[in-house]
Parts: C-alpha cells; sequence; structure tokens
C-alpha cells in the first residue's frame, strides 16, 4: 500500500503514524504530507528516513489511501483531489462528517457500510468514537432511549499549544502563548470549541449528530456537556443511559467485555476504575463505575475513558484502512 498520512508532522498525524508502524499496516511506500514550510523535513518511520512533500506532489503520487488530519480547510479542499485520482481518504475532521453522501466510521459499531465507492471516508470526533464503542454492544442487547454525557476532555484534544499552555503554567510560566481564554492548569473549562445559538458547544452538538449517525438510529436521543480539564492521557466521559428494555449489570459486564476494543475495569472494592494515565498510549476503550441509576427505570451509570490521539483519531482511522485493506475495498 503506498499510504500519504496528511498533517505528518502534527499531534495526530505524529501518532498515526506510529499506530500505522505499531499494527504493521502493510505501508510499500509512506508519504508523508505537510504545509508548504515543512516541505524536506525527514520522518523517520520504521527505521527509514522520508521527506515531507506537499499536498500536490503528494496527489501526483497517487497514493492507494490517505489518512487526513490537517484541519477541516484541508480537508474539504484536498481530499476530493486526492479521490479524484483514485486515493481513497480517511478524514480526521468535521469537514465531511454529516454529509449525507459520506460515511461516517467506527469499525466496531458500523464498518458494513463501507463499499469500495466509498472514497472520502469520515473519522468521527474523539469523544463520539470512545462512548460509541462502549454503547453499541448495550444498544443491540436493550435499545438505548436516551443517553447524558459530561465530558472530562484531555488538552491534547486542542494541539501543541494547550499542551504548551499547560506545561507552562504548570511550570509558573503564566506570559506563554494561550490555547483557551483562561488557565487550565488547577482549572476546568466547560466549553469546548465554540458556542452554537442552542447554547451547545461545537463539540456537544458533534457527540449528538454523529452519534444518531454511526449508531445509525435517529431515535436515539444524546445530550451532552463537554468540558476540558488539566490532562493529558484521555478523553473521560460519565454516560448515563437509558434503555427501552431493563438489563441485568452481570450481562452488561459480560456484553462489554466480550466487546472487541473495549476492556472493563470494574472492580470498585480494589478501587479499580479506568484513568486517563492508564489509557494513554492504549487503543482500547475502558468502562468502569457500572452501576443502576437508582433514581429511573432501565438505567445505567458508567464511566468510560479513551486515549484521544489513538482509538478517538489515529487507531481508528488505522482500523478503517485495516478493515478496507481486508474486504479488498481499497488497493
Ligand atoms: C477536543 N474533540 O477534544 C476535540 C478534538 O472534531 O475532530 C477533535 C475535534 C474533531 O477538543
Amino acid at each position: 500500500m503506498k499510504v500519504a498520512v496528511v498533517g505528518a508532522t502534527g499531534l495526530v498525524g505524529t501518532v498515526m503514524l506510529k499506530v500505522l508502524a505499531e499494527r504493521n499496516f502493510p505501508v510499500t511506500e509512506l508519504i508523508p504530507v505537510a504545509s508548504e514550510k515543512s516541505k524536506g523535513k525527514e520522518i523517520e518511520f520504521k527505521g527509514k528516513k522520508y521527506k515531507v512533500v506537499t499536498v500536490d506532489e503528494a496527489i501526483a503520487m497517487k497514493p492507494d489511501v490517505a489518512l487526513f488530519s490537517a484541519g477541516g480547510d484541508t480537508s474539504k479542499e484536498q481530499a476530493p483531489k486526492f479521490a479524484a485520482v483514485g486515493t481513497t481518504v480517511i478524514d480526521n475532521s468535521s469537514a465531511w462528517r454529516m454529509d449525507p453522501s459520506k460515511k461516517l466510521v467506527v469499525p466496531e459499531v458500523n464498518a458494513n457500510v463501507l463499499t469500495a465507492d466509498d472514497k472520502i471516508i469520515a473519522n468521527p470526533n474523539c469523544s463520539t468514537i470512545q462512548m460509541v464503542v462502549a454503547l453499541k454492544p448495550l444498544h443491540d442487547a436493550y435499545k438505548i432511549k436516551r443517553v447524558v454525557v459530561s465530558t472530562y476532555q484531555s488538552v491534547t484534544g486542542t494541539g501543541v499549544k494547550a499542551v504548551d499552555q499547560l506545561m507552562n503554567e504548570r511550570k509558573g510560566i503564566t506570559d506563554g502563548p494561550m490555547a483557551y481564554a483562561y488557565p487550565i492548569d488547577l482549572n476546568v473549562i466547560p466549553q469546548i470549541d465554540i458556542f452554537l445559538d442552542n447554547g451547545y458547544t461545537k463539540e456537544e452538538m458533534k457527540m449528538i449528530l454523529e452519534t444518531k449517525k454511526i449508531m445509525g438510529d435517529d431515535s436515539i436521543a444524546v445530550t451532552a456537556t463537554t468540558v476540558r480539564i488539566p490532562v493529558m492521557g484521555g478523553h473521560s466521559e460519565a454516560l448515563n443511559i437509558q434503555f427501552e428494555n431493563d438489563f441485568d449489570l452481570t450481562k452488561v459486564r459480560e456484553l462489554l467485555a466480550a466487546t472487541s476494543g473495549v476492556i472493563v475495569l470494574d472492580d470498585p472494592a480494589n478501587a479499580i476504575y479506568p484513568m486517563p494515565k492508564d489509557a494513554h498510549e492504549k487503543d482500547e476503550v475502558f468502562v468502569g463505575r457500572i452501576r443502576r441509576d437508582e433514581s429511573q427505570a432501565n438505567t445505567l451509570n458508567m464511566w468510560c475513558v479513551a486515549d484521544n490521539l489513538r482509538k478517538g483519531a489515529a487507531t481508528n482511522a488505522v482500523q478503517i484502512a485495516e478493515y478496507l485493506l481486508s474486504q479488498k475495498l481499497i488497493g
């Protein structure tokens, strides 16, 4: 496979390269792509050095697959050009996610919707991905009516500037570049992305709308409050899930434990539950604190953690490519 990584020098692009190597994706030729100012810079992949090229140079090389993590504007402009030369684009931005003609895919949930004609495939938002991986087996078993989700999101979701802001503040440097309007160390910011007219943030609306599309079920009601916290390892989510049908807690744990990509860490007596410091650099979605909501019938509370740069971005994109390859939909 000739594989391009567009945005190869960014936070997610770097993890995409790492995940491609770790999972032994059959890369015969790597094409690292970045902006004009990074052209010629060297990237190491599996012990070999590759020179960063521009988007136009990469398109001329007609890669089989291009993993994009270069922002929505670049995606809107460049993804169709790759598609036009026969490349399958897996795009990590929000540019195509809600386009009815594009598939929005989390392999554990809806890989079956993919066909060889899908030349631009959207990778969902990180906080949505980890949630739907955990919700899918429960929806299949008990039918979800409504989800109330509150998130505790890592600064890595914002990017390098936010990581630098947090680390600077931690060192007492308060006049460094700010990714947020407020300090993030020793603070919590109840805003992720911009506010929309309905009073929700864009991040909250992504969780609501993307969940319905990935699960293929518009009847699932979702409401979200998304919050940035001074953490690096991954995103955490408190999920309150109301089902149509009643459930058995032991069976819920069994269903989750049997789900590909899910690890159950749920032993309150021994203080075992998922935490971002343990999910960091892992590809799985971790769930715990599984208990009945005693205030309402057929309702479950659960805590869910995943590395937002891995399952929330790079790993999910590589898994989509792996699925396409396994089904002979690319190459
Ligand atoms: C965050 N979820 O944590 C965002 C980052 O639509 O892919 C990912 C934004 C996106 O800030």
